[in-house]
């Protein structure tokens, strides 16, 4: 076959993926290269977008931009994220946003919503509507995102958020979902990396007289909850950013005495990570554990250090309908000072999303059509992975299920379902990796939850046995399509840890921890002392230490949780019209016009994107069920305009009449513009607009697109 390289050639690449002559990784990983380095960050394949991250600011994004690209068709502009998805469809969507940490995907997603607001809807009450909506994102990264090792401003939660619209296209409100937080960083980071950027946005941007206020000193080294190894950092202006985030929350709605409350909240974390035990020891020989000093988190929360220190050093447990105290011992005490450090802020956190939606809810039921944006914490591989890691890679492996579920399987079977010929396009499947996590009954998470449920002592290795019992051992009986095949094991592997192979790669997960995290349990003592803090806020937080409410059942634990959220997402997910984002990471050291190959190519691999490709230059891009189709054009056939009663009303034959008249009429209308659909075939239940890409790029006519 002769190769076509003339689009190849172009200087800027190829603007589809679809076009590329011949496709082969190589050609693939060429076009994306070439395209960054001219500055263009963002491919199509068909109606996906991939992204490159420039990691400097390119000026794509201005208003002549947005103008530009509003309102005009997908293909007659160069690729752009402003093109993700067009208000004209009906049908609500969603914006799936995907790729590792660092990729971009925040980036991306803030760039959707600003164009949203651009775009939609004028006056007074919409443009409030808009701000609130945009503005609730500062407040959410200050608080939810952190940097780590791979990226500056890291997403440390899952976020989703769907925009409501009228019937005009015009915003109305929005909700915002949660997902999770990584909140072991309250306490501790890992090297290199640094706790929420709230905490050092307040301490660096806050008057005098604010801190004086919360009994704060200026000083990061002053809090043990502060790794001060890279406690600045580069390009990040924690003061500028903290007036951002108070501007912020005064749009979104918050009163001042809430934002006091919250910021107060804020300090008494730094304060309890000072607090410091020390041993006192009893008759019985064993020690028991005493705050060393006053610590002015009690002053700050209205609760009275007597309270709080008899919370640090008993705990009461129930055992048959009876109350027995024990001492906590100084590693115990430490332990529930930590939990509650975490639990202060992950609740803290729960409760601004709760705050932010009762802003920006929908005044009104009117709503027409739903955008959804998805923006989540991106796969991640660290030295060290712990719970949290998993449940972040969890939730990766979900979406790249629903990419594969939609893009890839449904496709596929969509053209066999309709009869059309169709040549099987084989891909990896990473189902099976969800089911070797979410399983119901021999799961990772079920098996975890069973051990953190089970009466006896529970350990963090006897989790590890259940694991490799269950899945090793199995493995060998068990195909390699299996999805314990995914769950490696060998004698290399460390002491205590467990290996993953993920649709991203392997992971080594150390099990220390797990039971810990996945059980989330606070001491009751300590929820009580929080309730019983002069504090409106604090009490809110912390319901379960209402004494009233001693005999609440414990709850959930968090893998279940998230296993829930999660599921509930998908289906929510599964209802819209999905949009993709994939972006791609060009280097692993967060600098501009640096392009790893090797780094690339294994992304475009396991995102599935030149099956996607595949598929796509084998497929039809463009179809629609009769009716919809029926409606949309009825006004060019004289069967159905001016007489139209709706698509029911036609019987079958003179339905099926109707549309072939409309196909060759839409037909005659698409030949003479400069658009990719040429074809209409009647399926048997679609009008599929076919785009022959490939025939079409080898016979030149896209040479003047
Ligand atoms: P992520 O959301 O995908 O990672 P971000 O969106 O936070 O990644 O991007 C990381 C950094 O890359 C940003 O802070 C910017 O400096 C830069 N960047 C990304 N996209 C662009 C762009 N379009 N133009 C300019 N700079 C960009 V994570 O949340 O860690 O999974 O968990
Ligand atoms: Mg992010």
């Amino acid at each position: 076959m002769e190769v076509k390289t003339s689009l190849l050639d172009n200087m800027i690449g190829v603007g589809d993926m679809v076009l590329i002559e011949p496709l082969s990784e190589d050609t693939f990983i060429e076009n994306l290269k070439k395209r960054f380095d001219h500055n263009e960050i963002y491919t199509y394949i068909g109606s996906v977008v991939i992204s490159m991250n420039p990691y400097k600011s390119l000026p794509i994004y201005t208003a002549e931009k947005v103008e530009e690209y509003r309102n005009r068709n997908f293909y007659e502009l160069s690729p752009h994220i402003l093109n993700i998805f067009s208000f004209k469809q009906d049908n609500d969507q969603c914006i799936l946003i995907t790729g590792e940490s660092g990729a971009g995907k925040t980036e991306a997603s803030k760039f959707v919503m600003s164009y949203v607001a651009a775009v939609c809807g004028k006056g007074q009450e919409v443009n409030k509507v808009k701000e609130q909506l945009l503005q609730s994102n500062p407040v959410l990264e200050a608080f939810g995102n952190a940097k780590t090792v791979k990226n500056d401003n890291s997403s440390r939660f899952g976020k989703y958020m769907d925009i409501e619209f009228d019937f005009k296209g015009d915003p109305l409100g929005g909700v915002i979902s949660n997902y999770l937080l990584e909140k072991s960083r309250v306490v501790k980071q890992p090297r290199g990396e640094r706790n929420f950027h709230i905490f050092y946005q307040l301490l660096s941007g806050a008057s005098d007289d604010t801190l004086q206020k919360l009994k704060l000193d200026r000083d990061f080294s002053k809090y043990n909850y502060l790794s001060l190894d890279s406690a600045t950092v580069n390009g990040l202006d924690d003061a500028a950013s903290f007036r951002t985030v108070r501007n912020a929350m005064q749009i979104v709605g918050f009163m001042e005495d809430e934002v006091q409350s919250i910021l107060e909240l804020v300090a008494a974390v730094l304060k309890l990570g000072n607090i410091e035990f020390k041993p006192e020891s009893r008759c019985n020989g064993y020690d028991e554990s005493r705050v060393k000093d006053k610590n002015e988190m009690c002053e700050l929360l209205g609760i009275e250090q007597s309270v709080l220190e008899r919370a640090f050093s008993f705990r009461t447990v129930e055992a048959k309908m009876e109350k027995v105290s024990t001492t906590l011992n100084v590693a115990q005490a430490y332990y529930a000072r930590d939990a509650l450090a975490k639990n202060l802020y992950s609740r803290l956190f729960s409760w601004l999303v709760n705050r932010i939606n009762e802003s920006i809810k929908a005044q009104t039921k009117t709503r027409k059509k739903v955008m959804g944006v998805l923006d989540i914490y991106g796969f991640e591989i660290f030295e060290d992975n712990s719970f949290e890691q998993f449940i972040i890679n969890y939730c990766n492996e979900k979406l790249q299920q629903i990419f594969i579920e939609l893009t890839l399987r449904e496709e596929q079977e969509e053209y066999v379902r309709e009869d059309i010929e169709w040549t099987n396009i084989e891909y990896f499947n990473n189902a099976i990796i969800c089911d070797l996590i979410e399983n119901n009954k021999n799961g990772i998470l079920a098996m975890l939850d069973e051990e953190c449920l089970r009466p006896g002592t529970v350990t963090d290795e006897t989790f590890l046995d259940k694991l490799n019992t269950m899945c090793a051992e199995h493995q060998h009986f068990e195909s390699r399509q299996s999805k314990n095949s995914k769950f490696l094991t060998d004698h290399s592997l460390p002491h205590n840890c467990f290996r993953i192979q993920h649709y991203a790669g392997k992971v080594l997960y150390r099990a220390e921890g797990f039971v810990d995290k996945n059980n989330d349990l606070l001491y009751r003592d300590l929820s009580q002392a929080m309730y019983k803090a002069n504090h409106s806020l604090i009490k809110i937080l912390f319901p379960e230490g209402n004494p009233a409410k001693v005999n609440l059942k414990r709850p959930p634990t968090a893998g279940f949780q998230f296993r829930a959220s999660v599921g509930t997402l998908m289906k929510n997910l599964l209802t819209k019209n999905p949009n993709y984002i994939r972006c791609i990471k060009p280097n692993d050291k967060k600098a501009a016009h640096i392009f790893t190959d090797s780094l690339v190519c294994h992304q475009v691999r396991y995102l599935g994107l030149l099956e996607n490709v595949r598929v796509r230059r084998a497929g039809y891009a463009f179809r629609q069920a009769y009716d919809p189709c029926l409606e949309r054009y009825k006004m060019l056939c004289k069967q159905t305009w001016p007489h139209w009663k709706g698509p029911l009303f036609f019987l079958e034959e003179k339905r099926s009449q109707c549309l072939e008249d409309l196909a060759t009429l839409i037909q005659k209308i698409y030949r003479g513009c400069k658009c990719r659909t040429h074809f209409l075939l009647l399926k048997k239940s679609q009008v599929v607009v076919a785009a022959w890409y490939r025939r079409f790029a080898q016979q030149k006519k896209y040479q003047n697109i």
